[in-house]
């Protein structure tokens, strides 16, 4: 038997056929949407219901997702010489990079690994900072309470305080993230990789390393903006906090900008407001005062979603959906957008808060859940988006058109504020994206020279924050590898890949250039919404259908008219308004002499 094994296997390759090919396809369509359809069930409890049993559960259905990917991606080998339809040949090429995470082939290890980052995501997402955790018991802070904290007071000391609390997450689960590097690795090495991020890099229809540069390329083109802004909030934080707290030059104390990563500031905007800005509505306020509640808000998402021709969302998605945190048990609150029976049954999960933040993530997830719908009647292979970073653009993108005018049309707003004040509306989205760009970055750039070894379990904490000073100019002050910082970050603890961010984030500023240009939008980009526009739906949906079946240019393309990712739109985006010129029209405006300094 094993010598017949064997010599089956010797067979010449030129004994495959292309219908051989096609039903292999089918095949394997089929086996990954059942194994999908079930992690995905499975996952779902885990982030709902987490406790010991549905880790275990939730471990093991993704465990049997991957081994199905390897197991298939193994047997496709035998196609590799070929020659294919292009459609069957793309599909093989996405079989082969299906996976974020690889198992070893040793069953051992491989259920070790699973099990290592279930349990990493719900330490994450079930962990609090308990003041003192002798006497203090019962009032332990969540995350999202951490958060609220961060967003709204000005207290340096508390604020220093909650930071510092949250990021005790981190230690007791450095051991089990060296471990998780090493079997992530193996896994990644046997299916022929370099390492697990360079597996992550192959994923973008380009050569690894060619990725890496346009990650730079992008970096650099977006790089003076932020490091305008950085300066500017320096200088308008040492006002508010002295000398003492916020030095000249230098870094910005990682605690005082609004959020437990620094990656957004909008929360402070209140200490940064231009002198000559018009007063800005508060829509936080505004949804407050209004009584506005969650499901109201995810609602309002929805129906401008509708405004562009999308039909509704199915009945199921009001049922199943968790948008309020539930008060007894933990979840995950972390938001995700889900597709469970990779058809119709979309759901969204959120511990909602009441604010215009959040009011922003909603349109967000629902971004997600519209294009897993449009690309649904694609086969199995091709449901994706067209690169991670489409994804995780589409839901901002419609975000963008949440201006003063769209407010006043669904009745949150009396009346449309004054063009005059404007640099106020722009820097507040500055303090959203532009803030974001760096953090965007850096996760990724500290996980592939973690994944690749060029960063060694001592000096974790060390790199990342050498990372977090080169790119945000962000310090946590002396945090040695008595801590393990990284891991306050959800998408670290839960293994999600993050330069995807990044992308979306310059993505969306494309996306919303052309999509305003469609909807006939005349006027400065940060005053165009696409709301009602039918016209704009239209090509924003020809764009989510073609879902992972072209290489992303040729989705951009549809979109945009471009092949190539292009920080200009960001740059269009936030150019000052002159009159008789707006800042879609005009060309692009020169991006500065800092280009060539990081945040000093
Ligand atoms: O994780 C998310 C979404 C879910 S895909 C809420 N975001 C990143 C983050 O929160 O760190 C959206 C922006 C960046
Ligand atoms: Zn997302």
């Amino acid at each position: 038997m094993k010598l017949f094994l064997l010599l089956l296997t010797a067979l010449p390759l030129t004994a495959q056929t292309v219908p051989e090919a096609l039903s292999f396809l089918e095949r394997a369509e089929k086996e990954l949407l059942a194994a999908s359809n079930y992690a995905n069930r499975a996952g779902w409890l885990q982030s709902t219901y987490i406790n010991e049993d549905s880790e275990t559960q939730a471990a093991l259905a993704n465990e049997q997702y991957i081994k199905k990917v390897i197991v298939l991606s193994r047997e496709a080998n035998r196609f590799d010489r070929l020659a294919l339809p292009a459609e069957a040949a793309r599909k093989l090429k996405l079989l082969k990079l299906n996976l974020t995470m690889v198992t070893p082939s040793n069953d051992a290890e491989s259920t070790e690994l699973t099990r290592l980052v279930a349990r990493m995501e719900s330490t994450y997402g079930s962990g609090k900072y308990c003041r003192d955790a002798a006497t203090d018991k019962g009032k332990c802070l969540d995350l999202v309470q951490i958060s609220n904290i961060m967003a709204t007071s000005r207290d340096p000391k508390e604020l220093a305080d909650v930071w510092q609390g949250w990021h005790r997450v981190g230690p007791p689960m450095r051991k089990d993230y060296t471990r998780f590097v090493e079997l992530a690795n193996k896994g990644a090495r046997e299916l022929g990789f370099p390492d697990s991020g360079a597996m992550w890099r192959s994923k973008y229809d380009m050569p690894p390393d060619a990725f890496a540069k346009e990650v730079d390329r992008l970096w650099e083109q977006v790089k003076p903006l932020y490091v305008s802004l950085h300066a500017y909030v320096r200088r308008k934080l040492r006002d508010k906090y002295g000398a003492d707290v916020v030095p000249a030059r230098g870094p910005i104390p990682a605690h005082l900008l609004g959020n437990m990563w620094g990656q957004s500031w909008e929360n402070i905007y209140d200490l940064l407001a231009p002198t000559n800005a018009a007063k800005a509505y508060d829509l936080t306020k505004i949804l407050k005062d209004r009584k506005v509640d969650e499901l109201e808000m995810v609602r309002y998402g929805e129906r401008f979603f509708s405004s562009l021709g999308f039909a509704p969302l199915p009945k199921t998605f009001w049922q199943r959906s968790l948008f309020v945190k539930p008060g007894d048990r933990e979840v995950v609150c972390h938001a995700s957008a889900w597709d469970v029976d990779n058809d119709e049954d979309l759901r969204i999960k959120m511990c909602i808060q009441i604010s215009e933040e959040e009011f922003g993530v909603i349109h967000h997830e629902l971004g997600h859940n519209y294009y897993q719908r449009a690309y649904k009647n694609k086969p199995y292979l091709f449901r994706d988006s067209a690169n991670d970073g489409f994804h995780e653009a589409v839901g901002d993108t419609v975000a963008l058109s949440i201006t003063p005018e769209y407010l006043t049309q669904i009745g949150l707003l009396d009346k449309a504020t004054d063009p005059s004040g404007d640099i106020g509306l722009l820097m507040k989205q500055a303090l959203a994206k532009i803030a974001f760009l760096p953090f965007g970055l850096m996760i990724d750039q500290w996980r592939w020279q973690v994944f690749s070894g060029q960063i060694t379990p001592a000096q974790y904490n060390q790199k990342w924050w050498e990372l977090r000073r080169k790119y945000q100019g962000i310090d946590g002050g002396p945090r040695g590898e008595e801590f393990f910082d990284p891991f306050g970050k959800y998408h670290v603890a839960a293994n999600v890949p993050y330069t995807r961010y990044f992308l979306a984030h310059i993505l969306q500023f494309q996306f919303h250039r052309a999509l305003a240009q469609t909807a006939g939008c005349r006027g400065p980009l940060h005053r165009c919404s696409i709301y009602n526009s039918k016209e704009a739906g239209a090509k924003l949906n020809a764009m989510l259908e073609m879902g992972t079946s072209q290489p992303w240019p040729e989705a951009l393309a549809a979109i945009s008219g471009k092949r190539e990712m292009d920080a200009t739109a960001v740059v269009d985006y936030f150019a000052r308004s002159r009159s008789g010129s707006t800042n879609r029209t005009r060309a692009s405006p020169p991006v500065g002499s800092c280009a060539a300094h990081g945040p000093s």
